[in-house]
């Protein structure tokens, strides 16, 4: 039996049963640089093998590579061997290559660290040199605890110090903390919502040509709504400012498959639109202050990672939604009546499709977790196709592909099917940590009138009103609008991934 030990030199048990076994690698012996050694039993029947590699007399006669002299060093350690093995056992030393979750920094010049070559959090460490004599390398550097997150308002403060002018988002749930905070403080570092990334990504632009300092804050799913602004604005006329993105993760099972792609491939995207990207320090709201300035002066996107921002409550424009009725109310309402019909819902990105997940169990629901904005065009697609489609959005995802409308306004009158749009106006971004919209400025019903589409209802306050609206709307065709104002359920479980997926299905049972 010939054992590759290598790194395991004495650490592991039964190496005994080997016949041969092969050490190499500078880690394995006990700190000899780049020694290797083969060792065997006496009195060995040795087997010719046809692959030279595990032919034992390529080994034995030195014919690869490796430093077979330091074979002569082990003579000194094996008297000693005991009392090395004991001291790279674990709470003595850290083990060899071993992965640590604090921040490592020296205390000793001859410690030497090494940039990890990869995006780490914590501190690879291997004890080099350090088994042979008796220093404990812990004396030699300076073990930091993580704090694993910014002090929101310590950081916030950072960047109106540093001189940026204005937060420009479309918001993402790991960012609402840092939100509020702008929120909190918006005569210094005003809070700018933004339609859609896109959108943002051009303000920003505008504001940074001006001299202005802005930073914009999107979700990942939102990086792909600003490629256009990216490549064909920023790149070619050289303007720099601080993105920060959001990095949705995402394992297997996870029912927020609209996060599945980018999870692994977000560094592919900010590098093929020509940026480098560096996650947003954890620890140190200086270091994050910096990462996010030299975005002025190279190419480079921050990434955000989860629980980055301590918690900061809002202190100005809380939302108050009490006079009206909760989603649930209006969506129980639909369950009841469109139960065992054709009529197929699309249920947006936010919480309208995780409310319908479990207020609506009995009718034909389709739920649309990503594409934030695209659900009345989605429906358009589908009323062409001759179903009946109602979709339920958000005031959010109402205006994020607002272009939509002038599309879907020009079938109205034509052979499409059946399509109603209503939309549920929470006034907020519930789904990503309840944001107000900021949207008081809209006339939703005069646009989407403006866009041929049929408004043929006041805004709809009661359950009342919502069941003589689809009572009057039973007898209509074409494409119709209905502005809902609802305020707040409890937070509703996201629909097992594999119902999200086979919704799709609804749009073939007819
Ligand atoms: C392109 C894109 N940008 C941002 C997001 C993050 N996001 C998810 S839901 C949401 C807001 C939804 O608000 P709204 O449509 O009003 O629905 P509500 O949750 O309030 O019911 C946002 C910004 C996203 N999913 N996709
Ligand atoms: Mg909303």
């Amino acid at each position: 039996m010939y054992v590759n030990a290598t790194t395991f030199v004495g650490l592991k048990d039964q190496h005994d049963l080997a016949n041969a076994m092969a050490f190499s690698s500078c880690k394995g012996l006990f700190g000899i640089r780049g020694a290797a050694f083969v060792a065997y039993k006496n009195l060995l029947k040795i087997h010719d093998f046809v692959q030279f590699y595990l032919n034992f007399q390529t080994h034995q006669e030195r014919r690869i590579t490796g430093p077979y002299y330091a074979v002569a060093s082990l003579h000194g350690v094996m008297n000693i061997h005991n009392d090395i093995v004991q001291r790279v056992r674990p709470n003595q030393q850290p083990l060899l290559c071993k992965y640590i979750d604090v921040k490592v920094t020296k205390d000793d010049t001859n410690v030497v660290l090494y940039p990890p070559c990869s995006d780490l959090k914590g501190s690879v460490v291997c004890p080099l040199g350090k088994h042979w004599n008796k220093i404990n390398m812990c004396d030699q550097i300076i073990v930091k605890e993580f704090n694993y997150m910014l002090d929101t308002i310590k950081f916030t403060k950072l960047l109106i110090e540093e001189g940026f002018t204005h937060l420009i988002v479309v918001p993402c749930s790991f960012a609402k903390n840092l939100i509020n905070a702008s929120i909190n403080n918006s005569d210094k570092i005003p809070y700018v919502p933004c339609a859609s990334e896109a959108v943002g990504c051009s303000v920003a632009a505008g504001l940074s040509m001006t001299g202005q300092r802005p930073i914009v804050i999107v979700q990942s799913s939102g990086l792909t709504n600003m490629g256009s602004c990216i490549t064909s604005l920023l790149i070619p006329y050289d303007l720099k400012f601080p993105i920060i993105t959001s990095w949705r993760t995402y394992e297997t099972g996870d029912s927020e498959i609209q996060h599945a792609h980018l999870a692994t491939r977000l560094p592919d995207l900010i590098d093929a639109y020509g940026y480098e990207h560096v996650l947003l320090d954890l620890d140190s709201e200086v270091t994050a202050k910096e990462q996010i300035k030299a975005c002025e002066q190279r190419m480079q996107i921050c990434v955000l990672q989860k629980d980055t921002f301590s918690p900061v409550k809002l202190e100005t424009d809380v939302l108050n939604l009490s006079k009206y009725p909760k989603r649930s109310e209006y969506l129980k309402l639909m369950n009841e009546k469109f139960s065992g019909t054709e009529k197929v819902f699309i249920g947006t990105t936010g919480n309208t499709a995780r409310d319908m997940g479990t207020f609506m169990p009995d009718t034909s629901n389709f739920f649309m977790v990503g594409n934030m904005g695209g659900a009345l065009s989605l429906g358009l697609g589908a009323a062409m196709a001759g179903r009946d489609i109602c979709v339920c959005g958000g005031d959010a995802e109402f205006v994020m592909h607002m272009g939509g409308l002038t599309t879907a306004g020009r079938y109205n009158k034509g052979s499409t099917g059946k399509l109603t749009y209503i939309m549920f106006d929470n006034e907020s971004n519930k789904s990503t940590g309840g944001q107000r919209t900021y949207q008081d400025h809209l006339n939703y019903s005069k646009i989407v009138d403006g866009s041929s589409i049929s408004v043929d209802y006041d805004i709809v306050t009661t359950v009342a009103d919502f069941a003589q609206v689809l009572e009057a709307l039973d007898e209509k065709s074409g494409i119709h609008f209905v502005h809902v104002k609802a305020s707040y359920d409890a937070e509703t479980p996201r629909p097992e991934a594999e119902i999200i997926i086979n919704s799709t299905d609804v749009f073939l049972n007819k």
